[in-house]
Order: structure tokens, then C-alpha cells, then sequence
């Protein structure tokens, strides 16, 4: 595993900094939003360090559908049956805010279309 080490999301992947984790495996960890944006809010990120989506897609495409079957999971223990969203923010304008990828499991209401 690649770490960086003023990385607040590897500090999480390794337990540096504690987590609300809900689900994890050997090369990922699926945990709370510290800010909730609806009532389930996880955020599901790989052990190693990538920065963003592209990065991961580029070096590590497999573990990008391994980030993807675990959001799935996240959405089925946290029972989000009737619908949920994926959603990944790539630099700046897109608001990403955390440079380690992550993927966040939105649900538990309903969700509007577009986003701001
Ligand atoms: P983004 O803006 O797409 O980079 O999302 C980063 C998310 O990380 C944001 O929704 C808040 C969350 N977050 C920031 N710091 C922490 C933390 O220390 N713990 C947890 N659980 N989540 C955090």
C-alpha cells in the first residue's frame, strides 16, 4: 500500500485518524461523511493513495471496479433499495476537497437532479 503522509484519507485507510468505518477489505474502506449531505453519506476510497479518478483509472483500473463493487455493498447494507447516487468530484470546480479518490454513497432520501 502507497501512502502519503499528510494525506487525511490515508491517515483514515491506515487508522491514524478515526473513522465511523462500515465496511472494509484488503484493499479498501467504505466510512461516514463527517458532513453528511442526506441521511446515508459514506465515502468508499482504496488504501493506496491515488489523488483523483483519473489517476486511479490510469495506473489501477481494476481496483477502480473494486472502489465501484463496494459502493454497491455500502448501498445494500445501509439498504438503499429504492435508489441512491454515486458520485466522485474531480478538482477544483467540481469541489473536490480531499486529494485521495473517493467515492460517495448518497441516499436515504430523494435526491434532485441537477447537481448544483
Ligand atoms: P470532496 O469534497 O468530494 O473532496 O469530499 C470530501 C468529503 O470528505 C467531504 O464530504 C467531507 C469529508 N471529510 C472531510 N474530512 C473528513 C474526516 O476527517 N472524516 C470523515 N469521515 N470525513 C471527512
Amino acid at each position: 500500500m502507497s501512502t502519503v503522509n499528510d494525506c487525511l484519507f490515508c491517515k483514515i485507510a491506515t487508522g491514524v485518524i478515526p473513522a465511523d468505518i462500515i465496511v472494509e477489505n484488503d484493499h479498501a474502506l467504505a466510512f461516514r461523511d463527517i458532513d453528511p449531505k442526506a441521511p446515508t453519506h459514506v465515502l468508499v476510497i482504496p488504501r493506496s493513495h491515488f489523488a483523483d479518478v483519473d489517476e486511479l483509472t490510469e495506473r489501477d483500473p481494476d481496483l477502480a471496479g473494486k472502489l465501484l463493487a463496494l459502493a454497491s455493498e455500502v448501498a445494500k447494507l445501509e439498504a438503499l433499495g429504492t435508489g441512491y447516487r454515486i458520485v466522485t468530484n474531480i478538482g477544483e470546480d467540481a469541489g473536490q476537497s480531499v486529494a485521495h479518490v473517493h467515492f460517495h454513497v448518497l441516499g436515504g432520501r430523494s435526491l434532485t437532479w441537477p447537481p448544483g
